[in-house]
């Protein structure tokens, strides 16, 4: 079984998450997605909406994801791959080059972002339709 990891906030879930969860599916059987922890964003400087548990609950039910794990900080990375025994890794594109250090454990794959669309931008989006009523 080919198994296939990618890590991120998926905070307020949208088409580019969807993108690429589909598509780091396809590299393999089985992708899990490690999930930041609300601690992990605050490091990251996000506040996520919704809290670890609703996105570790809404990322359970897509079809493309097996498995759904904590990510509590940025040196976890090769033990989760060793311990998962994982093939490839996988994130999006704005990642370039960051998580090189994984090739010797995995196949590292970075996919291009879905334009147009982000958690921000919708934040954004939303904030200044609520300024105008
Ligand atoms: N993504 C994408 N297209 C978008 C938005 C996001 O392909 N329009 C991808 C990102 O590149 C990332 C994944 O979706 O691979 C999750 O994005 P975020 O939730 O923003 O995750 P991030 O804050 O990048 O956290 O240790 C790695 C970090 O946890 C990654």
């Amino acid at each position: 079984m080919k198994k296939v990891i990618t890590y991120g906030t998926f905070d307020l879930l949208h088409t580019g998450h969807i993108n690429i969860l589909r598509r780091a599916k396809e590299y393999g059987d089985y992708l899990i997605v490690a999930i930041s922890s609300d601690e992990f964003n605050a490091i990251k400087g996000k506040k996520a909406y919704y809290t670890f548990e609703q996105r570790k609950m809404i990322l359970e039910a897509i079809r493309y994801v097996d498995e759904v794990i904590p990510e509590h900080t940025w040196e976890q990375k090769v033990e989760d791959v060793l311990k998962h025994e994982v093939d490839v890794f996988v994130m999006g594109d704005d990642w370039t080059g960051k998580f090189d250090f994984l090739k010797e454990h995995c196949e590292v794959v970075y996919l291009p972002r879905t334009v147009g669309i982000s958690t921000t931008k919708i934040k954004e989006d939303l904030n200044a339709a609520t300024a105008i009523k």
